[in-house]
This record gives C-alpha cells, sequence and structure tokens, in this order.
C-alpha cells in the first residue's frame, strides 16, 4: 500500500494540555507519526511519498474562510501581543452570548474558532496542519489510479468542523479528503470512523448532505469526550436525514462487541454502495490507550483490515488518533496489512 507522508508535522508539537486539572505533556506529539512510519518501513508496506501541493481551495470546501484566516493568522496576532508560549483559548461564546459579532482580539478569536482547550497554536502549526491536509488530497488523488493508500496525516482531524477547532484537530483531513473525491468525480463517499472519540467535525460537515454518509463507533458521549455529540440518535438532517449513524458504545468495550459494532457499520456503508470510503483510522481503541477504555489488542487490528477490505470498496486511510505512542505503529500499520491479506505482528 501506498504512504503519505510529510515532514512538516514536526512544526507542530505542543508543550502542554490540561487534563484531570493540571498541565501535563501533550499526548497528540510528533513522535507517533515517526513511529507509524518506522513500522510501515519496517513492515515493507509499500512506498512512501511527499503530498503535491494541492493549495487552500479544497480546504475551504469544507471549512470557512473566516476560520481558515484566523488559523493562518493567530500565531503572528498571539505573538503580537509578546507571547512566547502555545496559544489556547480561555473564553467560549456559549449560550445566549453574541456569536454574530466578528471577534476582533484574538484570544476572542480563540474561542470563537473552537470547542475545548486542546488544540493549541505554535508557529508552526499552520504549516504543519496545511501540510496534514495536503496528506490527505494526494491520498485522494491517487484513488484515481490505485485501489487503496494510507495518509499519514498528523495532526489529526476528525474534530474540527466547518469553522472550529479542538481535540488536537484544525483542518479535518478526512473530511477534505472526501470533498476532493466527489470533486473529482465520485457520486457517493462513505467515511467510517473507527477512532476511539467520535468524529463530531466530520459529522458537523456533512451532517445535512446525503453525498457523503458519515458512521462513527466511538466511546459513548454519555462518558466520553466530546461529550457534546455523537449520541446515536443523530440521524442526519434535511437532505442529510439517514446519511449519519453513530454506534456509541460503553466503557470497557471488548474487541468482540466492537467488531459487531463495526458489523453493523460495514453493513451500512455496502448498503450506501459508495464509489470510495475514507477510514478515520484512529488506534485509540487499544487496551494500553491513555486516555481511552475500550480493549482492542494488537492483533485485532489484523481483523479490522481484514473486514475493511471485504467491503472491496476504494479505500483511503486517513491517520486520526492513538496515544499508546510505543505501540501505535504496529497497531495503525497491522490494520493496513490486514487489509492487504498479510499477516502483521503483534
Ligand atoms: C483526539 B482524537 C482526556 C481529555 C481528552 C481530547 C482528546 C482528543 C482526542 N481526559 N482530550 O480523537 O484521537
Ligand atoms: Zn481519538
Amino acid at each position: 500500500m501506498l504512504t503519505i507522508y510529510s515532514e512538516n508535522h514536526k512544526l507542530h508539537h505542543g508543550n502542554g494540555e490540561l487534563m484531570n486539572g493540571s498541565i501535563v505533556p501533550c499526548f497528540e506529539m510528533p513522535r507517533r507519526a515517526e513511529l507509524v512510519l518506522e513500522r510501515v518501513r519496517d513492515v515493507k508496506l509499500g512506498e512512501v511519498i511527499a503530498p503535491r501541493d494541492f493549495g487552500l481551495t479544497p480546504l475551504r470546501k469544507v471549512h470557512s474562510s473566516a476560520y481558515i484566516n484566523f488559523l493562518e493568522t493567530a500565531w503572528t496576532d498571539w505573538a503580537a501581543l509578546g507571547r512566547d508560549f502555545d496559544a489556547l483559548p480561555m473564553t467560549w461564546p456559549v449560550r445566549g452570548m453574541n456569536q454574530l459579532r466578528p471577534p476582533q482580539q484574538i484570544e476572542a478569536k480563540l474561542g470563537f474558532y473552537s470547542f475545548d482547550g486542546g488544540a493549541p497554536i505554535q508557529a508552526g502549526t499552520w504549516r504543519a496542519v496545511y501540510s496534514s491536509a495536503q496528506v490527505a488530497l494526494e491520498g485522494a488523488a491517487q484513488l484515481a489510479h490505485i485501489s487503496s493508500a494510507f495518509a499519514l496525516c498528523r495532526p489529526p482531524g476528525h474534530h474540527a468542523a466547518s469553522d472550529y477547532m479542538g481535540g488536537y484537530c484544525y483542518i479535518n483531513n478526512a473530511a477534505v479528503a472526501a470533498q476532493a473525491l466527489l470533486d473529482g468525480g465520485a457520486k457517493r463517499v462513505a467515511i467510517l470512523d473507527i477512532d476511539y472519540h467520535h468524529g463530531n467535525g466530520t459529522q458537523g460537515i456533512f451532517y445535512s448532505r446525503a453525498d457523503v454518509l458519515v458512521v462513527n463507533l466511538h466511546g459513548d458521549p454519555v462518558f466520553e469526550y466530546p461529550f457534546f455529540l455523537g449520541h446515536g440518535d443523530e440521524i442526519g438532517s434535511g437532505a442529510g436525514e439517514g446519511y449519519n449513524l453513530n454506534l456509541p458504545l460503553p466503557a470497557g468495550t471488548t474487541f468482540v462487541a466492537w467488531l459487531a459494532a463495526l458489523e453493523v457499520a460495514c453493513a451500512r456503508v455496502s448498503g450506501f454502495a459508495p464509489d470510495a470510503v475514507v477510514v478515520s483510522l484512529g488506534v485509540d481503541t487499544f487496551k494500553d490507550d491513555p486516555i481511552s477504555q475500550f480493549q482492542l489488542a494488537s492483533e485485532d487490528y489484523l481483523r479490522v483490515g481484514q473486514r475493511i477490505a471485504a467491503l472491496g470498496l476504494k479505500t483511503l486511510f486517513v491517520m486520526e488518533g492513538g496515544y499508546a505512542v510505543e505501540e501505535i505503529g504496529v497497531n495503525a500499520v497491522n490494520v493496513l496489512t490486514g487489509f492487504e491479506g498479510r499477516s502483521g505482528k503483534s
């Protein structure tokens, strides 16, 4: 399988995040992508290429221009105040507050264009997230000639919606790729999100559309982040009614139970008869993931890949989460070798 990778992800390396009331080192770190790449090379998964530059236009199809302008300029605005530590939001315009007046001050912009404090902005963040989206776009472009590809994106994207960041995500790489596939001639695209967390951003972007089916398997938002989206009764709206499927699962979910949910997800994807599937590939469903509560083992990811291959569709894998850093390479690449019908290693 072809892998697309850009070194530019290293320009983003957040210093710390708030967890359980204290500042801890960021779980989302450059080493994650480096170890996935190392594993891709170790198992000889296939060629690794750098993405071409597809520009901003494809990003603007799923994100508002105001939001993209904010991302591009946020660090400069922040640094102009003499600040040299990571920019993080601290004030959000919640119920009853004015969301119509465009924010002027960087602190106001940070709150306006985010839903949590989990997406720090540094000097290199824009270049890193822009490149991550280009990695996804190269993967989508490659599907014109080949049947599957792996976009080794970092930072991840599925929590980012049309005009907000959060949960380590800025640009929604999977959504950008799905839209690019449609613009390249696909009539229908499915997004299968198997990251442990609900992909609220992806759901939001396509919620009222019937040309993109979004299916999510995730920790039930009654107990798990992102808490405010991802319930089973969110089925899409307007023309998109019936084209969003959430399969929330309880804490402690075993592989057997998870695989049963994947079966339901895959049946829905098949019923949609898409021209391609974009897999939001998070491996934070792993039993030793430091921020998650499912119980998948390394060898289980081989079967995940096998089941996705059985869909018989053009498939673009887009890297999302996974924070058991030492195991992330084996776990992510096991999905890919399982997909190819190769026996990986646990
Ligand atoms: C990003 B992706 C843990 C707080 C969770 C955000 C998690 C973002 C996950 N107590 N903070 O979906 O892997
Ligand atoms: Zn996740």
